[in-house]
């Protein structure tokens, strides 16, 4: 049978105006939210909204885990992961870059002035210096100095630190602005001391981020090899598409990890999802995990609604 083609209904509600909504990943998130919101809040878009969020973490070098002054790899270099994501159709990522400062806004120039999702190493870097954007030194005084400590007092095969708020404050932004337009975004210098060249979940579609405009979206933190095996972010937002809530998004995503991996205690995951309505959940695997939350009523940092374990 052939298909009527699709014709707008003329009886259709209009699209009712939404209340803008910012939610990051980890408390320490919460000033980059602050940053974001007054824009946000008096019209601005969520891509803009979720840009200026990690744009304020990445700059902040006090922030380990996020643009300048995260944390090196084994060897002692900072390379950093990001994505911004508004529809399957919208998505920019970089991986692995070491000289951007801004690896959200290299990102977000990946979605808009190229053909291409996701540009990687030294060519990342190319391209941002190409599109005349910020590059520096990523290492400071303070992440060289823990490098160090942690050289001495570990072995080259333990690559990885405790996934926790003192060291992991990865950003990853959910948006809606007032038109009801969603925005996910990521940044991070990944888990600390990994090996050179490894890339985590935060720059790949479904994985660290996922945005589906009629359905939601989704943000991970913690071992990004944890969302990767299971297509967290995607998998989140495939309930959703299915009429489950936010909250069974959150259960199916943290109950598919602990059915497909052996956890160890140090193991983390940390995650948002939130539906095109506005409607949204926070969950982790351990206690530990916050989410920081800004809306016209709200301005806080919450516990995660569900801790599986
Ligand atoms: C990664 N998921 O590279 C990131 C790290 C992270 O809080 O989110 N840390 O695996």
């Amino acid at each position: 049978m052939e298909l009527a083609p699709w014709a707008p209904n003329p009886n259709a509600p209009t699209t009712e105006t939404m209340s803008p909504l910012l939610l990051a990943t980890w408390s320490i998130n919460h000033p980059a939210l602050t940053a974001a919101w007054p824009a946000l809040s008096t019209g601005g878009t969520a891509v803009d909204a979720v840009e200026s969020a990690i744009r304020f973490a990445e700059s902040d070098p006090r922030n380990a885990t996020v643009g300048v002054g995260g944390s090196p790899d084994r060897d002692g270099t900072v390379s950093l992961d990001a994505a911004i994501m508004l529809s399957p159709s919208r998505t920019g990522a970089v991986g692995s870059v070491r000289r951007a400062l801004h690896p959200i806004t290299v990102a977000r120039c990946v979605m808009e002035r190229t053909p291409h999702y996701l540009l990687a190493g030294e060519a990342a870097d190319q391209f941002a210096i190409e599109q005349g954007l910020e590059t520096g030194e990523l290492l400071t005084e303070s992440s060289r100095r823990r490098w160090q400590e942690w050289r001495a007092s570990n072995s080259i095969t333990r690559p990885i630190a405790n996934i926790e708020e003192q060291n992991h404050d990865t950003i990853g932004v959910l948006a809606i602005d007032s038109n009801g337009t969603l925005a996910a975004g990521c940044s991070t210098s990944g888990l600390a001391w990994k090996l050179p060249g490894r890339v985590g979940d935060s720059p790949i579609i479904g994985q660290g981020l996922y945005a589906d405009p009629s359905v939601g979206a989704c943000v991970c933190t913690g071992h990004g090899e944890l969302a990767a095996g299971i297509c967290a972010s995607f998998l989140a937002v495939e309930t959703l598409r299915h009429g489950n809530s936010p909250t069974d998004a959150v259960r199916q995503v943290l109950s598919r990890i602990k059915e497909n991996y052996q956890l160890t205690d140090q193991d983390q995951i940390g995650l948002i999802v939130l539906s095109h309505i506005g409607h949204f959940s926070t969950g982790s695997l351990r206690p530990g995990y916050t989410t920081a939350v800004r809306t016209a009523d709200r301005d806080e940092a919450i516990e995660p609604e569900l801790v599986l374990l």
